[in-house]
């Protein structure tokens, strides 16, 4: 790789300063249009590429990995959750693989913190009914929601992104639970006032708001399973802007249809882009198109990345955000 320019392929359109940077460093081949590789365009792309530079619509599976020429090494992926590829596959067929972590905390905290405000004061249900015509003007029992000052807030895995959140909602006046494999240093703990709950099961039988936030993997696949979720109080929400695939969306969905969970705000969903029909027509959730770290800056931020990742590479050292198996 060293005498030429690494051929690197991106997958999806990234943004246009980070492409022209590419393009000066590495023999790189974009995707102008834009559209999501087919599996065939994938394993063709993987077959060639020195570099391959996916994203979250991108399932680099086992099969695809066994697709890979012998001078792909390094696949860069363009964010931080790392589900779509198989990390196993990659390593025992000698390719690293890095991501994008840290810089899309802060634009995914604001992203659950707005979804935490805006189920319980029921926001987006407020502006359609103003777009649909539909408001005769203020009343005193109008709109009513629930206030969010003094809930509990459990969060599901407290990471980087759980932590910001627990900031953000200190600020609001909530009181902070979370469910990790580890509690989370006492310092941190201290500074959150945070509460520590080794059962899953126990935390959301009290809670007042659920927020997920921990990576999906083959132990978190499910984690709010029906018989999980059915633990949270018919008076609580739920709030998902990590993977979909951490909860059992047609239970959810069966649950707050009947009442059983008060309200949902979800920003990731299992099958992306297909969203389960039935909370399609539920008022009480609010639908957000994946878009927890779609900020300019996050993006430019995560393009550096991969091109600092890519670059560290090519030069023969480990690039800063290799991503090993047992971190996840
Ligand atoms: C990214 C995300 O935009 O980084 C992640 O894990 O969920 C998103 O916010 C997406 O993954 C880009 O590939």
């Amino acid at each position: 790789m060293a005498d030429k320019k690494p051929l690197v392929i991106l997958t999806r359109k990234l943004p246009d300063s980070v492409e022209t940077r590419m393009r000066e460093l590495f023999d790189a081949e974009l995707n102008d249009n834009d559209e999501a590789f087919s599996r065939e365009k994938l394993l063709e792309a993987i077959g060639r590429a020195d570099v391959l530079v996916p994203t979250v619509t991108d399932r680099i599976d086992a099969d695809i990995i066994a697709s890979a020429g012998p001078k792909l090494k390094l696949i860069a992926s363009f964010g931080t959750g790392v589900d779509h590829i198989d990390l196993k596959a990659a390593r025992e067929a000698g390719i690293t693989v890095t991501n994008t972590p840290g810089v899309l905390t802060e634009d995914t905290a604001d992203v659950a913190m707005a979804l935490i405000l805006s189920v319980p004061r029921r926001i987006a249900e407020g502006n359609a009914l103003i777009r649909q015509g539909g408001w005769s003007g203020w009343a005193p029992t109008g709109m009513l929601g629930h206030r969010i000052n003094g809930k509990r807030l459990g969060i599901v895995g407290m990471g980087r992104i759980g932590q910001a959140i627990a900031r953000r909602a200190r600020g609001f006046g909530m009181s902070i639970h979370y469910h990790n494999r580890r509690a989370v240093h006492p310092d941190i703990e201290k500074s959150l006032e945070a509460t520590h709950w080794d059962d899953l099961g126990q935390m959301l039988s009290r809670m007042d708001i659920v927020s997920v936030n921990c990576p999906h993997t083959q132990s978190t696949h499910h984690l709010l399973s029906r018989e999980m979720l059915s633990r949270i109080p018919a008076q609580a929400y739920v709030v998902n802007t990590s993977r979909g695939e951490v909860i059992d969306e047609i239970a959810l969905a069966d649950l707050l249809e009947d009442r059983k969970i008060a309200g949902a705000g979800l920003d990731v969903y299992e099958n992306e882009p297909e969203i389960t029909p039935k909370l399609m027509a539920l008022d009480n959730v609010v639908l957000l198109p994946h878009i927890g770290s779609a900020t300019i800056e996050g993006r430019l931020s995560m393009g550096d990345k991969v091109i600092i990742n890519i670059q560290t590479f090519v030069d023969g050292h480990t690039p800063p955000d290799r991503v090993i198996e047992v971190m996840i």
